[in-house]
């Protein structure tokens, strides 16, 4: 953590980038060789040190998170209806809508946030082919629990697993668990590639169908399959991996601000923040706060509020609810009152700024305005 002063604005947070000069190592490479995409060297690097790095088998890499879910959805030919949480991006539900499959919500616990696998089977019908949770902020969802009911439906887990990097839950990599884990390595991520993605799957045939979806559908000159164009190119492989080279002090820098965020709110009412969750390594992508103004006295608004007076841009992620935006209200499962916790943490939630480089003095200002209740 540096400590300096730093009077432009705050946000909340910033993307990791390397030194320029290692960077343009890579760049003259790929000035040198002209080859620009298209399964290149860095390409076929990166998805190697990934898998090496994540514990996984097999890594798709994408242009971007988006376009890795719309294609997980059609590698398992996912179609009808389809379980998942209103907590979320709007990304996780518009992968669902470009593949023209009812997102049918269920509310989240009040703990992690995450989908709640006990609502899971009662938004079961015949039309469900599969479970897209979201393991919001990095935490994990209950992977043991929606294996089991998808197992008893015949349902496909696709996990969207945007938020974590890293993280596993007794030495066991959470993108490990579910049918397919889907990435994203957009600037705002714990790791980026400017813009990028992946999937993550378990099996050489799968990683081989993926791939070709993303590459048009072709197969040896053939079209078998109607896909996208949706391809890392090397500068992105290449910023890819020289991140990989730092995320480790990347993630342990986030560590520290968390801890520190959690020992000055300590205390304090009518605030609540996550712990770390027992056995689990997190990548501390975000620090969501719950704001309860009847006990704090001023409501999430408000502070946000003042947190912008002072040139601090906090982020109300995620406000309003998926299901709460003009595209999904519709939906019968969108319905007021339908998800009561999800309902009221969007109402409460504030994620406070979490960036390797963020500077110590910045962190005890914030948390001295929420002690001090910002008078
Ligand atoms: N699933 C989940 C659960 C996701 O969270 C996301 C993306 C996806 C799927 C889809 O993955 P991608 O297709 O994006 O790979 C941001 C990101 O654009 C989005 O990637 C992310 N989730 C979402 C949670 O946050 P905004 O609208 O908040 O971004 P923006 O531009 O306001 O940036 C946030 C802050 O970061 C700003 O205060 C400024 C700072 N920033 C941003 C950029 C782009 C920088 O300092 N530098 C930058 O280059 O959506």
């Amino acid at each position: 953590m540096k400590m300096s002063k730093n009077p432009s604005p705050i946000l909340v947070t910033q993307p990791f980038l390397p030194p320029l000069e290692e960077f343009q190592v890579y760049l003259k490479d790929i000035w040198d060789s002209k080859w620009i995409t298209n399964n290149g060297k860095f390409h076929q690097d990166l998805e190697k040190a990934l898998c090496e790095y994540l514990g996984v088998k097999y890594i798709s890499l994408f242009s971007n998170g988006t376009l890795a879910l719309v294609t997980a959805l059609q590698e398992l030919r996912i179609t009808g209806e389809v379980i998942t949480t209103p907590y979320s991006f709007v990304a996780t539900t518009h992968s669902l809508w470009w593949n023209n499959i009812k997102p049918v919500f269920v509310d989240i616990e009040p703990n992690t946030f995450n989908i709640d696998p006990e609502k899971i089977e009662a938004a079961i019908t015949p039309k469900t082919t599969a479970i897209l949770p979201v393991h919001v902020y990095g935490n994990p969802c209950n992977v043991d629990r929606i294996k089991e009911i998808a197992d008893t439906y015949g349902l496909k887990v696709i996990y969207d697993a945007c938020h974590t990097f890293g993280v596993d839950i007794k030495g066991i990599p959470v993108l490990n668990y579910g049918d397919l884990s889907v990435m994203s390595f957009h600037a705002t991520k714990v790791y980026n590639t400017f813009e990028g993605g992946a999937i993550v799957c378990h099996d050489k045939a799968t990683k081989d169908r993926i791939d070709n979806l993303k590459n048009f559908g072709f197969v040896n000159g053939q079209v078998v399959s109607p896909g996208i164009n949706a391809k890392m190119n090397e500068v992105q492989a290449a910023m890819g991996l020289l991140q990989l080279k730092y995320i480790d002090g990347i993630i342990e820098n986030r560590k520290k601000i968390a801890e520190l965020y959690r020992e000055k709110l300590n205390g304090i009412d009518g605030l609540s923040y996550m712990d770390d969750m027992d056995h689990v390594k997190h990548c501390y992508s975000y620090f969501p706060i719950v704001i309860s103004k009847a006990i704090y006295g001023k409501s999430r608004d408000e502070v946000y509020e003042e947190l912008v007076k002072q040139n601090i841009f906090a982020r109300k992620y995620f406000h309003p609810l998926i299901s709460q935006f003009a595209t999904y209200r519709g939906l019968e499962s969108s319905q007021p009152g339908k998800m009561p916790i999800a309902e009221r943490i969007t109402e409460e939630i504030l994620c406070l700024p979490i960036y390797p480089d963020l500077e110590e003095e910045i962190i005890l200002k914030i948390c001295n305005s929420f002690k001090n209740r910002f008078v």
